[in-house]
């Protein structure tokens, strides 16, 4: 039997260098393996969520080369948005639609420990109904460094103050030798994968992301996916909601505005080869996402076809990927969401944070029009 076979029958049977060989299939036979174990599960539903991202500040204490958003070097816009603010712009979303709040931010030393649980208890006071995903790995590991809690209370604390997911963030790629050149000093792989597997203990679901097309090699991103395999809860847990990851976020790297200094970006094959072996590997991952902010809306669409089953959402207004040269700053409308993916010859599904089917959009004919 071949690998890709072998993969498809028992990920954990093949090791790590045979499933590097996987990027030697062509694209064609990746997709078509990728779509073997998507299609069953979702057939042709292509799921989006109504959502608002909140960047709370860009002063961050932490020093990645990659970002672009952080004012701590070359953007020489810093803010701070008060509670007040932010709650503001929160309900405002909630009574647009938004079903979930994205709030993720810097690394800001000015904030206090309690800032964080009066912020999250403030937005769950206006708008209890309101899904708040908020505060990924990198930055409970920055509560835990700041104010010497334990991971363990500071996730018991913010889930106490209304945090209902955590967001994939931070993750960027495990390996620590890649880490110590982009990320140095921000939560090592380990802690990262210790942060989530604690949050996932206690009943909670989180994402993973991972960060590529920079300075990695196929053989890194590997090793990242079979990572966060290997800590996946057991199927039952994952499938009632009841801890787990829910979905994996490849983020491709974008080149402005940062310190990596690389110029060219991956080919849309190597992009598309990644998202399907990422099917492939992560099989005990519900949901693969191809997030449109960072591949853009056409290739976050095509990656339908090879083992993608998401897009994110609407986000409303987007500030890390376009800090960084991405065109995604006003986030899309519902309505271009749901016309671009009919018009790819899928079915648009509005989900909840946690992948309850809100709305089926029935569009039995491509809706975008060419102006
Ligand atoms: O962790 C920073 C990334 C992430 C760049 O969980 C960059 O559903 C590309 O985590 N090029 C934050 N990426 C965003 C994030 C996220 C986004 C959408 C959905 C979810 C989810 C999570 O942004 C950081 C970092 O990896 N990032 N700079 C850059 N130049």
């Amino acid at each position: 039997m071949d690998v890709l076979d072998r993969a498809l029958k028992d990920v954990n049977s093949v090791s790590a260098d045979e499933l590097e060989k996987l990027y030697d299939y062509d694209i064609f036979t990746l997709g078509e393996a990728a779509s073997s174990l998507r299609v069953p599960k979702y057939g042709k539903k292509v799921f989006f969520n109504t959502n608002r991202h909140i960047n709370p500040s860009n002063i961050c204490s932490d020093v990645c080369k990659f970002c672009a958003f952080s004012a701590s070097r070359k953007n020489p816009n810093a803010y701070e948005m008060s509670i007040d603010e932010i709650v503001y712009q929160g309900v405002k979303s909630f009574n647009n639609g938004a079903l979930e709040l994205h709030v993720v931010g810097a690394h800001n030393p000015n904030h206090s420990y309690e800032w964080y649980f009066d912020l999250f208890s403030a937005i769950k006071k206006a708008i209890p109904k309101v899904h708040l995903k908020a505060m990924g790995g990198a930055e409970v590991d920055f509560l835990h460094r700041k104010f010497g809690v334990s991971y363990e209370k500071a996730l018991e604390d913010l889930a106490k103050a209304g945090v209902d997911s955590m967001p994939g963030g931070g993750a960027e790629i495990f390996d620590s030798g890649i880490r110590k050149k982009i990320c140095h000093g921000k939560v090592s792989g380990e802690n990262w994968l210790k942060i989530h597997n604690i949050w996932h203990k206690m009943g909670k679901m989180s994402n993973a992301t991972m960060l590529f097309g920079h300075i990695e090699s196929r053989n890194h991103r590997i090793d990242h996916m079979l990572r966060l395999r290997a800590i996946q809860q057991d199927e039952a847990r994952v499938e009632a909601k009841e801890g787990g990851f829910n979905a994996f976020v490849p983020l491709l790297y974008q080149t402005h505005n940062n310190f990596l200094n690389i110029k060219a970006s991956p080919s849309g094959q190597e992009i598309l080869k990644t998202i399907a072996i990422a099917r492939i590997i992560l099989s005990n991952i519900p949901h693969i996402k191809a997030y449109w902010a960072s591949l853009g809306l056409n290739l976050a669409l095509v990656a339908q076809e090879f083992g993608a089953d998401d897009m994110d959402g609407t986000i409303e207004k987007e500030s890390i990927q376009s800090a960084a040269g991405a065109k995604s700053k006003q986030g899309v409308d519902e309505l271009e969401m749901v016309a671009q993916i009919a018009d790819a010859g899928f079915i648009p599904v509005q989900r909840d944070s946690l992948y309850n089917e809100v709305k089926t959009y029935q569009t039995s004919k491509p809706t975008f029009k060419a102006s």
